[in-house]
């Protein structure tokens, strides 16, 4: 890996600025982009930048290993059935990327369009739902509403009855809507990337960003030595807040221990994904034959890699009421992420304050869906050093100006 000297030098002398006849000298940045997060919007963002604007001098850090963020923890749910025009942009362009992300990546990410309903138990439920049919079909996303009847034909393991603790009283079926293998995405792009000549690093904790006297972020500080930069990504889903104070930047974001568990394997019995925002629980079946289930956020701001058992508890009783059939399961293992919230439920993708520092994050609970799509806008958004359109909209001023893009309720989990 290249460090540059120059700038290990400059951290020996306490960080301190160039003496002004030393920043004449300054070297060429050891990376034309350092990019902080090696989940899969970093190292789609990555590829992106390599293949589509041929800026291949790329790290990737994390301070881990790659993939082992939320990456590697989410229930792999993918979708586009948001409300505002906005979010339908990102999230179907991500959805049209994935439509054939094996093939370009040339490695089998498993996507497996095979219907996401998100159930309704009330008449708000109902209201909402409709509302984003209604709004999806408009915007050319397929969307569709249907009895509990229709529910259950498409789910055959929902129960519907009337006396059910959570009724079912329709739900809303976005077909296209399905599942992928979430390391596998990881991995793909991170091979794909790597064939071009990107850098990708792991146990590299970023620890600093350096900026030069005028203010613009000049590289990391790690903890395996300094890196200069020409520009710097922070990718790095939950700690963003951490990572951005280290360049004096305030997000307006919150940490929540968000967690999922699977059952032991059984043979093919849930042919979709379903999701019910209003009892916290989702469920869906892998390729090994796990029950994927998945809870809300804790009530409670932490950077804990493990959600509270009151809240486990709560979903698989509600799941057990969902699905009756299911009762004789047993689990057999769970883990918790940390997901970061912005106020409006929705991203946040583009510049920063600091010249030459950019920003992906905020994607809360539901992110691994945009991989492909926010991969492909941050990496144009950096190379050009103006925004995407599609990511326009997503700007950090967006909470100075007030035009917020409000998802709260197409989040599908409860947070
Ligand atoms: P990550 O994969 O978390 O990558 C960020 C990386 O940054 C990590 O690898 C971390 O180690 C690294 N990092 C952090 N700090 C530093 C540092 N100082 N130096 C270097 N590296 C650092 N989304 C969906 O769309 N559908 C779902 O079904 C879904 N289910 C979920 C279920 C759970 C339990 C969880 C936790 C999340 C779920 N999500 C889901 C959300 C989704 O997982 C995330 O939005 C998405 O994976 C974020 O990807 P990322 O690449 O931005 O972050
Ligand atoms: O955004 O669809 C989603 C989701 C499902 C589970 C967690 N997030």
């Amino acid at each position: 890996m290249k460090f540059s000297l120059f700038s290990l030098a400059r951290q020996a002398v306490g960080g301190a600025a160039w003496p002004p006849q030393w920043r004449d000298a300054e070297p060429k940045p050891a990376y034309d982009v350092v990019i902080v997060g090696a989940g899969g919007h970093g190292l789609a963002t990555a590829y992106y930048l390599a293949k589509e604007h041929g800026i291949r001098n790329i790290a990737v850090l994390d301070k881990g290993w790659l993939g082992g963020g939320n990456t590697g923890r989410n229930t792999t749910i993918i979708r586009s059935n948001y409300l505002r025009d906005e979010s339908a942009a990102i999230y179907e362009h991500a959805l049209k990327l994935w439509e054939t992300l094996s093939q370009d990546l040339n490695y089998n990410v498993m996507y497996s369009p095979r219907g996401v309903m998100m159930l309704a138990h009330n008449e708000h439920d109902i209201r909402v739902f409709k509302r984003h049919v209604h709004a999806n079909r408009l915007q050319g996303i397929d969307n569709e509403w249907l009895t509990a009847e229709q529910a259950k034909a498409f789910c055959p393991p929902l129960y519907i009855g009337s006396d059910a603790r959570y009724p079912i009283l329709g739900a809303a079926l976005q077909r296209r809507g399905g599942v992928a293998r979430h390391d596998a995405v990881a991995w793909g792009y991170a091979r794909a990337a790597s064939a071009m000549g990107v850098d990708i690093v792991q146990n590299c904790e970023v620890t600093g960003i350096s900026r030069s006297p005028e203010g613009a972020a000049t590289g990391v500080e790690t903890t395996r030595g300094a890196i200069h930069a020409g520009k710097i990504a922070v990718v790095a889903a939950g700690h963003t807040s951490v990572l951005m104070g280290m360049a004096g930047v305030r997000m307006p974001l919150e940490s929540f221990p968000l967690q999922a568990l699977v059952s032991e394997p059984v043979k093919p019995v849930m042919p979709c994904v379903v999701m019910s925002n209003t009892v916290h629980a989702y469920i869906s079946q892998s390729d090994k034959g796990e029950l994927v289930i998945g809870a809300g956020t804790d009530a409670y701001t932490s950077y804990s890699q493990a959600g509270g058992l009151h809240i486990a508890a709560h979903t698989l009783e509600a799941i057990c009421e969902l699905f009756p059939s299911f009762r004789r399961l047993r689990m057999l293992r769970n883990w918790g992420g940390i997901v970061d919230v912005t106020p409006d439920r929705s991203p946040i993708i583009g510049l920063t304050p600091v010249p030459g520092l950019f920003v992906n994050c905020g994607w809360g609970t539901g992110g691994f869906k945009a991989t492909p799509g926010s991969g492909h806008v941050f990496a144009a958004t950096i190379a050009r050093g103006e925004p995407h359109p599609i990511a326009a909209p997503f700007r950090l001023d967006r909470f100075r100006t007030g035009q917020l893009i409000d998802e709260a309720a197409a989040a599908a989990v409860s947070h």
